[in-house]
């Protein structure tokens, strides 16, 4: 009997891959020619659908589709002539697509290749059975494409089982243990394949004592994620200890250069080896916030991580070494240290120093994942070190998924930014492999997000808060797609009624609510690239002296004068000298810095005017005022379509009661935000609106 795949979906919301969206392969006649788990995995997909809408597999001669991997012996008729048409096999994870003589035929180079087929035909729909078409090859610019989990076994006393997470607890651990539900970790796979992504990390990198001992005794679980993951193409990494040698194998040190150390992480991998064959590797997060590291023992980074790279690389795994070090202990009080600079200088240095098998996990902004921040200055100054970029999904500090934010342009941004000038590369060609230096270690890092997924009923909380996962994949898989043209994709897959399709209402409000949802966000929340802001500690809503006497380096200097950082080499800390040329002029500058930088860069008076023809105070009264009133108007447009029935009631509740709290929250920043300036400043607003 088959167990349709749908079926897995039952007490949880199907997202992006409801019934309705494989109705035009389900109803269509198919021929499926390869072998392997993924191969067996896309025959049962296929199947699946057409149980539910009348269709056939293993149809040859009168095939409407053929699946077929590029170097199968006996291709049908039309497979054969586009195998014939096409010079060379599109790569493993990559497929041809033709539509020749009213036949649609997808050839993959390898089995991966077919499941991404697969889902590319169901994201096309009815289109892929439409006019006949040349072939068109796809393939991933990012090889690497990875979510990581800030998940726990246990419960954190201060964390919460998820750190960071607003999505419930977690869909691998429970009770301390590993997850009663390993079909929401199938589903989850699922939902991730047909997003592009090929990797998952299953707990937190900061590693406590519980989770420690996933790499040694409680390895079964992480093994038992891994036989869920596996049909869909997804590979399974461990956040590992710096110090597990000492936690978890009695040594008296964890000193990367001590043969007894490196031995233990040799013996170590190698049973994580046998026990799960394809295991990915690790994420390190060492020396960083309290988390141990190679700096207790007088080692360098490249020597810690190149350590484990010794010992994953006989089997092919690599690790994932974060560059988010930084001094969480400084003196407020000191202006010399500019946390800013603390990635580029501690790694800038080691460039060439790492092994083939180390991947540098760096954050995209050089603070920590604020809504708007310059792209970090590590991407360009590392040419022979394979980089990853990390973004969060998870909506730490962008509303923890009560706020309507579609994270997509902000990624995209990122990744198409040019670090060289505007005939440089990018930073998509940096993380790909193809940038500056070429390919060290044989391909670059790729792209890596910590996920916004837990066991909530919606998966993400807010369910609209689904797309920035959907969207996390397809950029990490091709970089240069719009966000606008991805949020379709993903209206068209979650709220498609089958043949006919999505309502134009209902697309047309949810573009409304989301297209812009960022800048929305950015503009009532901290101004001009400043940052934080936010409530110390669970980094919810406005506390605008927050964080401006504490360790944590987060300060935005606001006087009675005026507000921002100085980061100048001439007056201030001198980080705009880690950027290459054209950027490190256009930052110095407060006249050339882009607007929406300003403060992160400088810190200039109340009346600077912007490129906009604004002061600065102005600006800020003017963006909370119109960002917030804003909020209001998509929370009135989410209502008219429930009025009208356009979405499931259910689905329709939970994002209007998120609505209210993301109208309220808004107000409470542009409040906050308003009085406080009006009060450092003494000048009023020049609409003479309402100031606290
Ligand atoms: O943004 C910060 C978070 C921490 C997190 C850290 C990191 C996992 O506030 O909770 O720790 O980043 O990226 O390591």
């Amino acid at each position: 009997p088959v167990t349709p795949a749908g079926e897995l979906m039952a007490d949880y919301h199907a997202a992006w891959l409801p019934w309705e969206a494989f109705s035009a392969i389900g109803s269509r006649r198919s021929a499926i020619h390869g072998e392997g788990l993924l191969a067996d995995t896309v025959r049962r997909e296929v199947e699946d659908a057409c149980a539910r809408f009348g269709g056939a597999t293993g149809a040859d001669e009168d095939a409407e589709l053929v699946l077929a991997l590029y170097s199968w012996s006996a291709l049908p008729a039309a497979a054969e002539k586009l195998r014939n048409s096409v010079a060379e096999d599109p790569g493993d994870e990559g497929f041809v697509l033709a539509r020749q003589d009213g036949v649609t035929v997808l050839l993959a180079g390898g089995p991966a290749g077919l499941l991404y087929g697969f889902f590319h035909l169901v994201r096309l729909g009815e289109a892929a059975f439409g006019a006949d078409h040349p072939p068109r090859t796809h393939r991933p610019v990012m090889r690497r494409r990875m979510l990581d989990h800030w998940d726990n076994v246990a419960v954190h006393d201060v964390m919460g089982q998820v750190e960071r997470g607003y999505a419930g607890g977690s869909i691998f651990w429970s009770d301390g243990a590993l997850t009663k539900d390993p079909a929401r970790v199938r589903a989850y796979g699922r939902l991730l394949a047909a997003s592009g992504a090929n990797a998952v990390s299953v707990n937190n990198v900061n590693v406590h004592a519980v989770e420690a001992r996933l790499l040694t005794d409680r390895l079964d679980d992480v093994a038992s994620v891994a036989d869920e993951l596996r049909p869909y193409g997804i590979g399974v990494y461990l956040s590992v200890n710096f110090a597990s040698p000492i936690m978890l194998g009695g040594l008296p040190s964890a000193d990367p250069l001590d043969p007894a150390v490196q031995d233990w992480w040799a013996r170590t991998t190698a049973r994580v080896h046998r026990r799960i064959p394809d295991f990915g590797g690790y994420v390190v997060k060492a020396d960083s916030e309290g988390q141990a590291g190679p700096f207790a023992y007088g080692r360098s980074h490249a020597e810690g991580a190149n350590m484990l790279a010794a010992a994953l690389a006989p089997y092919g795994g690599v690790v994932y070494w974060r560059a988010f070090v930084y001094n969480h202990r400084q003196d407020w009080r000191d202006r010399s240290t500019d946390r800013a600079r603390a990635a580029y200088d501690h790694f800038a240095p080691l460039d060439g120093q790492f092994a083939d098998a180390v991947i540098l996990q760096v954050k995209y902004g050089p603070i920590d994942f604020q809504p708007r921040e310059p792209v970090s200055p590590v991407l360009a100054a590392m040419p022979n070190t394979r980089l990853a970029v990390e973004v969060q999904v998870t909506q730490e500090y962008t509303g923890q998924q009560r706020h309507v934010c579609y994270l997509a342009p902000l990624w995209r941004e990122v990744l198409g930014f040019r670090p060289w000038g505007a005939s440089g590369a990018t930073v998509a060609d940096v993380a790909a492999g193809t940038g500056p230096g070429g390919s060290p270690g044989g391909g670059g890092g790729g792209l890596v997000a910590v996920s916004n997924v837990g066991d909530d009923r919606f998966w993400t909380g807010h369910p609209l808060a689904q797309a920035n996962l959907y969207a996390f994949g397809r950029l990490a898989w091709d970089p240069s797609l719009d966000p606008s043209a991805i949020l379709d994709e993903w209206i068209d897959l979650t709220f498609t009624r089958g043949a006919d399709g999505v309502p134009d209402q209902l697309r047309h409000t949810l573009h409304a609510i989301m297209d812009d949802s960022w800048r929305t966000y950015e503009h009532y929340t901290a101004p001009l690239g400043v940052g934080f802001m936010v409530n110390p500690g669970d980094h919810y809503g406005p506390s605008i002296d927050g964080y401006e006497y504490t360790q944590w380096g987060t300060y935005h200097f606001a006087d009675r004068n005026g507000i921002g950082v100085d980061r100048t080499q001439a007056t201030g800390t001198g980080f705009t000298a880690q950027y290459p040329h054209p950027w490190s002029s256009t930052y110095e500058s407060p006249h050339d810095c882009p607007d929406e930088l300003l403060i992160f860069f400088h810190h200039v008076p109340y009346t600077h005017i912007l490129h906009t023809g604004a002061t600065v105070i102005q600006h800020i009264y003017d963006t909370h005022f119109a960002a917030t009133q804003r909020v209001h108007e998509i929370r009135s447009q989410w209502q008219k379509i429930h009025n009208v029935g356009l979405v499931d009631s259910d689905l329709h509740a939970r994002v209007a009661e998120r609505l209210n709290e993301q109208a309220r929250s808004a107000e409470e920043w542009r409040d906050q935000i308003n009085s406080y300036f009006l009060r450092k400043s003494g000048i009023s607003d020049a609409l003479g609106r309402r100031i606290y």
